[in-house]
């Protein structure tokens, strides 16, 4: 049995261009991302998990080996991100999560500032993450790998994750090359804070 499916793009691969190309979009989806889910129901299979809720595989992922944990984390990640970008997106956020960021972060171009550093700041493959604590406030962090806030074997920085931003090479490097500033920068083109929105609900109703 494969619990796990790679989901289909809500857009076609060229429909971010010019902020995200087209033959990225391909590669990113098809093989990066199929692999992911390939690998999670081969690790799965190989250590007779039956597990079938990604959210509560990752809450718990320290119990689970890190073929789990690295393809558990790379296939929510990678689900999560499809989600977040639109060639039609809401390009400010509002309401309740507009006065959280400012709360949190002074104002949305703050926000931006500090994810650009930490995203400029993770060495080598990782994410940035706009996520929501167990306290209900906001915080950015960085993590490597396909590692994220929801896992447990995070030791400070645990949340659930609303927003983050792919930050491999392979997210990047045939249009940008090394300039992952300038794909960062291109991200907030194509992000769609609608979707920032709901997941921020969410993960409210979560913590009460
Ligand atoms: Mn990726």
């Amino acid at each position: 049995m494969k619990p796990f499916t790679l989901p289909q793009l809500p857009y076609a691969y060229d429909a971010l261009e010019p902020f995200i190309d087209q033959e990225t979009m391909t590669i990113h989806h098809q093989r990066h991302h199929q692999a992911y889910v390939d690998n999670l129901n081969a690790a799965l299979e190989k250590s007779n998990e039956t597990i079938t809720d990604l959210d509560v595989l990752l809450q718990r992922i320290s119990e689970y080996s890190p073929a789990v944990r690295n393809n558990g984390g790379g296939h929510y990640n990678h689900s999560l991100f499809w989600e977040l970008l639109s060639p039609t997106p809401k390009r400010i956020p509002e309401g309740k999560l507009a006065e959280a960021i400012d709360t949190a972060f002074g104002s949305s171009e703050n926000l931006k500032a500090e994810m650009k550093k930490a995203g400029l700041g993770q060495f080598g493959s990782g994410w940035v993450w706009l996520y929501v604590k167990f306290s209900g406030a906001l915080a950015v962090s960085s993590t490597p790998n396909q590692d994220n806030p929801m896992m447990d074997i995070q030791s400070a920085n645990r949340g659930f994750p609303i927003l983050g931003i792919d930050v491999w090479e392979h997210a990047y490097y045939l249009a940008y090359q090394n300039k992952r500033a300038d794909y960062i920068e291109a991200f907030w083109s194509v992000l769609d804070w609608s979707v920032v929105e709901k997941k921020y609900e969410e993960a409210l109703s979560k913590i009460k």
